[in-house]
């Protein structure tokens, strides 16, 4: 695999300080040199920064920095499409998670190009499901998802590039929804595995049936992980912990799991803000996290 490290230093998608900063916060823990590690070519194209974007208008008043998030999602479309036409695999070093409107714009318009279906799993304690005009916080981080699956209300941004049905959408650990995501969710068909799903079933089983449906597909799949995925104990450097995040071995299972299927062909790091950080904790996580994904592990399994 050859890989692009793509630096989105983008905090404009929520109001706590930080995030900035986690482009770095991943070179310093050593990304780079986890994944060549592993026998993959790397090249760091370093920080991406955002299209001239101005007078951009939301009919919601709470919505902020919306050029701004406008400017991203145009840079960061173009910086993944132009990539994975290379053949490589972006990993996009955040920033907020609004920088995914821009990725899986990317990657989807992308595989449109070669006749492929993108697929999308959501790694997240949340469904990021709101539209600019039904957020109350005026995040744009908690819309991504809502704009892919094709929602209105999206207005600044045009229609998502290239059509993402909702039952190509996989959300996985989800664990804070708020009341109008919840209702547009229930009239959407995206597979749902909220921390209710996971206990019951396992981590394993509801991500093998999501990567048996795009094996099956011949689709590629983006992964979008929000450093909130994990337990806040693990890890504690992101501005919207939630409790009863996955475990350690959990989320190493799950990133294992991903590796053998051979499915994934863009990556979303988002959410890390290295000045929560405990001694770099989450920050190498992450990184421990993405050698799982790109193919660490103690012994080969059996194959069948
Ligand atoms: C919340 C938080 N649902 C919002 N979203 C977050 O602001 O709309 N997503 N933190 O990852
Ligand atoms: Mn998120
Ligand atoms: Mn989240
Ligand atoms: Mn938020």
């Amino acid at each position: 695999m050859e890989v692009s490290l793509i630096g989105a230093p983008i905090d404009a998608g929520q109001r706590r300080a930080g995030c900035i900063m986690g482009p770095m916060a991943y070179r310093v823990a050593g990304l780079g040199a986890a994944i060549a590690e592993l026998g993959h070519g790397v090249e760091d194209r370093g920080d991406l920064g955002p299209d001239a974007v101005q007078g951009a208008h939301c009919a919601n008043p709470v919505v902020h920095d919306l050029d701004l998030v406008l400017g991203w999602t145009q840079a960061l479309r173009r910086a993944v499409g132009a990539e994975l036409a290379l053949g490589r695999m972006p990993v996009i070093l955040g920033g907020d998670h609004s920088l995914a409107l821009g990725t899986v714009a990317g990657a989807a318009e992308h595989a449109a190009s070669v006749g492929r279906p993108l697929f999308l799993l959501w790694l997240d304690a949340h469904s990021d499901f709101h539209t600019p005009l039904t957020t109350t916080s005026g995040n744009l981080h908690g819309t991504p998802v809502a704009w892919i699956a094709g929602r209105e209300g999206f207005d600044a941004f045009g229609p998502f590039p290239a059509a993402l049905p909702p039952e190509r959408i996989c959300l996985y650990g989800i664990r804070s929804v708020d009341p109008a995501e919840h209702a547009a969710l229930l009239t959407h068909d995206i597979a749902i595995n909220d921390m209710r799903v996971l206990d019951e079933h396992g981590i394993v089983a509801p991500l093998r049936a999501f990567l048996d449906r795009v094996r099956a597909a011949g689709g590629m799949l983006h992964v979008s992980l929000d450093v909130d995925f994990l337990d806040p104990s693990i890890a504690p450097a992101v501005g919207t912990t939630v409790p009863g995040g996955t475990t350690f071995r959990e989320a190493h299972l799950v990133c294992e799991l991903l590796h053998e299927s051979r499915l994934v062909t863009s990556l979303d790091l988002v959410e890390l803000n290295p000045f929560l950080d405990d001694r770099g904790m989450t920050a190498k996580l992450m990184v421990d996290l993405v050698g799982s994904l790109m193919g660490r592990k103690v012994f080969d399994r059996p194959t069948a």
